[in-house]
């Protein structure tokens, strides 16, 4: 980076949590698609919600509408939609807000990148194990249908690899039902 100052804190994270009453972090979802990630977090936002608390989602058709509306899922790409997530992440993380993130984000190597820009201390990993066969069964997008028919290529679980975490802070089963993993996820961060 060259003639570039980036200005660090213009006003300092713990006054803005003060203001909030709360503490920013990051809770990332990571799973195949139609996996559940964006209900929970839907569900999950309400109750954080009703306790009076500050939360934002970040959800993969969303921003890949949006500010990613130029990137693709080769590798390079993937790579590059969650460098600019999880930049965008810490952004809200340091203004205080509890910042829900819903990525595929399908390899170690995606996920560690996430975590290392977020900040390991703030950054919770929520597994949310669906396994593809009832993720395909309710293709809610009708996208697995199409990677079987070889219309999509590099689709996570069809023709692309999801790596399992193997470390998160918590991983979910799809047999719980919604509520019953939001209240796992908030008697787990406290909140
Ligand atoms: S990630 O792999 O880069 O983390 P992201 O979460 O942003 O993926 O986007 C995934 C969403 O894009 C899926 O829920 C699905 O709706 C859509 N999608 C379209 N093509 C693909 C593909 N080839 N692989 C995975 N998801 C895809």
């Amino acid at each position: 980076m060259h003639n570039i100052f980036p200005t660090n804190n213009i006003l300092i994270r713990a006054d803005k949590e003060k203001l909030l009453q709360q503490k920013g972090i990051c809770i990332w979802f990571t799973g195949l698609s139609g996996s559940g990630k964006t209900t929970i977090a839907i569900a999950l936002e309400k109750e954080l919600r009703k306790k009076g608390l500050l939360t934002q989602i970040l959800d993969g058709d969303n921003i890949r509408a949006g500010i990613n509306n130029n990137l693709g899922f080769s590798d390079e790409d993937r790579t590059e939609n969650i460098r600019r997530i999880a930049e965008i992440t810490k952004l809200f993380v340091n203004c205080g807000v509890i910042t829900i993130c819903c990525f595929v984000s399908p390899t170690e190597k995606i996920r560690t990148l996430a975590k290392s820009i977020i900040g390991e201390k703030d950054f919770f990993e929520i597994f949310v194990n669906t396994p593809i066969e009832v993720c395909e069964k309710r293709d809610v997008k009708g996208l697995y249908a199409k990677a079987r028919k070889g219309e999509i290529k590099d689709f996570t679980g069809v023709n692309a690899p999801f790596e399992e975490p193997k470390n998160p802070f918590l991983i979910l089963n799809n047999e719980k039902s919604v509520q019953e993993n939001v209240e796992i996820i908030t008697n787990k961060i406290n909140a």
